[in-house]
């Protein structure tokens, strides 16, 4: 069994959920933060057999989808802190780990 952690865009993540579920996969859903943007996302841990891993990313892709998202800068200076120029990044639509479990029961 394998567990696939997938780290989503929080507008993507309904439709995702979804789609796992009408195909027969079990998924938690977890509101996480980036570390980078600081800003909300979703995290779905989904258990699956190592033969449907890949049915379940085909899933993931298929609704997930990368954005251009702009991040306020500040900038030090003596007296302080300045905004600057929010820079644009290029959120992917999906980020993946997909890891082996070492054991799994349901108790
Ligand atoms: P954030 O950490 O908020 O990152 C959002 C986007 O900012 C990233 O999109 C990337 O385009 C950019 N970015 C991140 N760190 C950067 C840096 N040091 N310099 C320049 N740009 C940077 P994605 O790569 O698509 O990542 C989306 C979200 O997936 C991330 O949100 C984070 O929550 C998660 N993630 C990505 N890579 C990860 C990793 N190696 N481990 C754990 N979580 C990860």
């Amino acid at each position: 069994m394998k567990l696939i952690i997938a780290i989503i865009n929080y507008d993507d993540a309904g439709a995702v959920v979804q789609s796992l579920t009408k195909s027969g996969f079990s998924s938690t859903r977890l509101s996480t933060t980036g570390g980078f943007l600081l800003a909300g996302n979703v995290t779905l841990l989904i258990g699956v057999e190592e033969e449907k891993v890949q049915e379940a990313v085909d899933i993931i892709r298929k609704h997930s989808h990368s954005r251009r998202q702009l991040m306020p800068a500040i900038t030090e200076m003596s007296h302080g802190f300045m905004p600057v120029m929010p820079v644009e990044v290029t959120v992917g639509g999906a980020t993946l780990f997909v890891v082996d479990v070492e054991r799994f029961e349901r108790l």
